[in-house]
């Protein structure tokens, strides 16, 4: 047993433009308020704030076709990806947090420049994965996996403030935890491309134990290759994490949203993290915001070695009378 020996970089993208609620892009400071870059130092973590973004709205940004300010989108991933770059070239885990999930698309390819072989853990209610012509809501952030996997290329049109996005992951290289809220368009691409998923239903005929060690056998069968968890709050029970955008009933609980954490600790291979979707304003209470925040707290400590059994140093002496 030893002390975390991590060194994590922590980005704020206070972004919204990716869906339509107010709120979310006050994400960063609450979880930053909330005492996070003091935890993670007092478990051991080495760590550099790297601050927020600023992520300003592009002017004239029309919808193309039905997807909401694509310029918009676009230039704040382009800004994020540049970012995320910068932390790993310094070699350091980073940390995402959000602001919206359309920031993934920024987050992994800003990751991928440095990480060629990585691969993506993506714990959400939602698949987020329809493409700009499936969106039955236009929101961006339903819709960032499909820009980032190869498969789904030519069902992509060409988009204002797309165009630098080159898609750099396979199906085989995701994992998706948590799901319960699909749209029909979803589903057929998740099976058609066989994209391996533990529904809420996988999760309550395994339990997250079994869960995850299929996850790790899924993505390591041949080699080890750096991690990256996007972790949607939203993934969590609404009891747990109610201030979020798109709450759905019957979701992970807070142990379970802990242990997934844990377990990808254990690897040794995760190098970087999203924690996104906490909306402090859908709070109907100061103590649903409290326990959103706390919740995506407490995922990235577990990220970065806390564990429930306890620790402690490795040098340590017990005090002789
Ligand atoms: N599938 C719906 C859409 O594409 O708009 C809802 C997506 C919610 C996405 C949240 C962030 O995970
Ligand atoms: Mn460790
Ligand atoms: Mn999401
Ligand atoms: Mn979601």
């Amino acid at each position: 047993i030893r002390r975390c020996h991590h060194s994590v970089g922590i980005i704020g993208a206070p972004f919204s433009r990716g869906q339509r609620k107010d709120g979310v892009e006050k994400g960063p400071d609450y979880i930053r308020t909330a005492g996070l870059t003091e935890k993670l130092q007092a478990q051991g973590c080495q760590v550099k704030d790297y601050g927020n973004l600023k992520l300003d709205d592009v002017p004239n940004d029309e919808p193309f076709r039905k997807v909401r300010m694509p310029k918009t989108v676009g230039l704040a991933n382009q800004h994020l990806a540049d970012a995320v770059h910068t932390v790993k070239k310094e070699g350091r885990a980073c940390v995402v947090l959000g602001g919206d999930h359309s920031l993934a698309i920024g987050s992994i390819l800003g990751h991928a420049r440095s990480q060629r072989d990585l691969c993506l853990v993506w714990v959400d209610a939602h698949a987020d994965i329809n493409t700009p012509l499936t969106s039955p809501t236009g929101n961006v952030h339903g819709q960032p996996v499909s820009y980032l996997l190869k498969e789904l290329q030519s069902k992509i049109p060409v988009m204002p403030g797309f165009s630098w996005i080159k898609p750099c992951i396979t199906a085989k290289d995701i994992v998706y935890i948590g799901l319960r809220d699909l749209d029909p368009e979803e589903h057929y691409i998740v099976k058609n491309l066989g994209i391996k998923s533990f529904s809420m239903t996988e999760l309550d005929r395994f339990g997250m134990g079994r869960v995850m060690e299929e996850t790790c056998d899924h993505l390591f069968s041949k080699v080890n290759r750096p991690i990256h968890l996007s972790y949607d709050i939203d993934a969590l029970d609404p009891l747990v994490a109610p201030a979020t955008g798109t709450p759905a009933i019957g979701g992970l609980t807070y142990r379970e949203g802990i242990y997934v954490a844990e377990e990808i600790c254990k690897t040794g291979l995760l190098s970087a993290v999203d924690l996104v979707e906490v909306n402090p304003s859908r709070g109907k209470t100061e103590e649903e915001v409290r326990s959103t925040v706390n919740a995506a707290v407490s995922v990235v400590l577990s990220c970065f070695g806390k564990a429930r059994e306890g620790s402690h140093p490795i040098n340590y002496q017990l005090p002789e009378p």
